[in-house]
């Protein structure tokens, strides 16, 4: 039995949904069977050095074969809610607009979502977890070309709301567009791999594709939530919304005025970025104009309409905070952070956080409540954590005794435990916070690290071709504190 804060007891709205998130590049397998189409995730895991321990997005956790018993896994769980994307070359393998749709690619998530609903268990469908169809990066090089990608965007939509969204109600336009256009653009360590300041043979010009392509994935963002609003929503009465990604950034020196104007800077690259745009004014903020110049496109007035209250709620995915310093030279061409400098400690010499399996990803809970008092301070719009989560060291070496073998897991626990009463904290201040979703249900395939980051809250045996599951404990964690923290819970 686990022990609880009780002065955090009832902290969560009794209307309050969780679970977990997963995305389908991550856990489907199946890439090319029952009609797929391929994404520039199956380019990527197919193409030789791309991924840490040379694997590929061929069979991951195979969900897809195996969604059955992972529901049922989940209620087990007693989660409420599940939150996952859909394969767009799974729906319309070559991604046009004009390309045939996939029945079969309809039919499993059709399935899935059934599944789900028949077991109490409420769907949020992500449409895009960055798996791009390589067709549409082939014929015009994806979201470089917004003429072109915007109208297939729509239209991949708008087959999903037609087809899915009598019984979708939760609906994610975008996971993390920062992350997407930071790794597969600038960084170019993900998918398409493009980058033109480090030496692994990528094209691509970082000074100015990241926020080209950021700006396509806002715009057809919000032309995607104009036509649920408009065609759809008043029949289906859903909610769309965004995830935006981002961490916490913390004054390296609190005393000295540069660092603290630093940090709010970092937090602006990294966040208001998407958010101001989307939430407070149509446009980029004046730090990213200030520093970027003619790099970061702009919006038409018209645009600007567009997009500003396109979501109807902040979607949320956070792990980990870092401190941050004033940098006293001019930016770098390749800088996307605000020209900062980034650390593991502060001036006092302290840590931000124990860490995991996962080097960017410390537990820093401190830095989860100052992000969420500044995203609810900034924007006042209501928030729904749809990414929380960490690694734990050694999980590699778990050798299960028997199909109901558990495996001991005290640091995402503690990782849990901390960022959680951060979270009934802010609620009990006001906060407005409707759902949170732990990263992620089993272990699976993270990105380019492959299978060496475990993230589950299920251990998958990936050696075994039948990928059995097991739980973790704080998949019982979970299910307890939230008995805990919900108001009319059961703890
Ligand atoms: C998220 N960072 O990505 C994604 O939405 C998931 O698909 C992914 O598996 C999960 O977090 C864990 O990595 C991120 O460097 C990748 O700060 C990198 C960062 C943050 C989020």
């Amino acid at each position: 039995q686990f022990e609880f804060d009780s002065s955090i007891k009832g902290a969560l709205p009794a209307d309050f949904q969780w679970g977990y998130a997963t995305a389908a590049p991550q856990i489907e397998g199946a890439w090319n069977k029952d009609g797929k189409g391929l994404s520039i995730w199956d380019t990527f895991g197919h193409t030789p050095d791309k991924v840490k321990d040379g694997s590929n997005a061929d069979d991951t956790a195979r969900s897809y074969d195996l969604y059955k018993q992972d529901v049922a896994r989940m209620k087990r769980y007693g989660v409420t809610a599940y939150r996952f994307s859909l394969s767009w070359s799974r729906i319309i393998p070559l991604g046009g607009k004009d390309d045939p749709v996939n029945e079969q690619g309809i039919e499993f998530y059709s399935k899935l979502i059934d599944e789900l609903i028949a077991n109490g268990i409420t769907p949020f469908v992500t449409l895009f977890h960055w798996d791009t169809p390589q067709a549409l990066e082939d014929r015009y090089g994806g979201m470089l070309d917004k003429e072109k990608y915007i109208p297939d965007f729509n239209r991949y939509a708008r087959v999903c709301f037609e087809r899915l969204g009598d019984r979708v109600k939760q609906w994610i336009t975008y996971n993390e567009p920062g992350v997407y256009t930071l790794a597969g653009y600038a960084a170019g360590v993900h998918a398409p791999a493009r980058s033109s300041f480090r030496d692994l043979n990528e094209e691509g010009d970082s000074s100015t594709e990241p926020f080209i392509v950021a700006h396509t994935e806002l715009l057809s963002h919000a032309y995607a939530a104009k036509i649920y609003k408009e065609e759809f929503k008043p029949q289906q009465k859903g909610t769309i919304m965004i995830t935006l990604h981002g961490n916490w950034n913390e004054p390296w020196d609190e005393s000295d005025p540069k660092d603290v104007e630093a940090a709010q800077r970092a937090q602006e690259f990294e966040i208001a970025w998407f958010a101001d745009p989307l939430y407070k004014t149509g446009d980029y903020p004046a730090s990213m104009r200030a520093q970027l110049g003619d790099r970061l496109p702009r919006f038409t007035p018209e645009e600007s309409r567009l997009v500003l209250g396109s979501s109807e709620a902040y979607g949320m995915n956070s792990y980990t905070a870092f401190y941050v310093r004033h940098r006293d030279a001019e930016p770098d061409i390749n800088d996307h952070k605000g020209n900062v400098e980034v650390s593991d400690t502060n001036k006092h010499g302290v840590e931000r956080g124990i860490e995991s399996d996962t080097p960017w990803l410390r537990t820093s809970p401190w830095g989860w409540g100052k992000l969420l008092r500044w995203i609810w301070d900034r924007y006042q719009t209501p928030i729904f954590i749809t990414e929380n989560g960490t690694t734990a060291k050694g999980e590699h070496d778990f050798k299960p005794k028997g199909p109901d073998d558990v495996l001991e897991d005290p640091h995402r626990i503690d990782f849990y435990k901390s960022y959680l009463s951060e979270v009934a904290k802010a609620s009990q201040e006001g906060v407005v916070i409707k759902s949170y979703f732990g990263w992620t249900f089993t272990d699976n395939w993270e990105w380019a690290a492959g299978f060496t980051d475990r993230f589950g809250a299920t251990w998958v045996d990936f050696d075994d071709p039948e990928k059995p599951r097991y739980a973790k404990r704080s998949a019982y964690f979970l299910r307890d504190f939230f008995g805990h923290l919900i108001k009319g819970g059961t703890n």
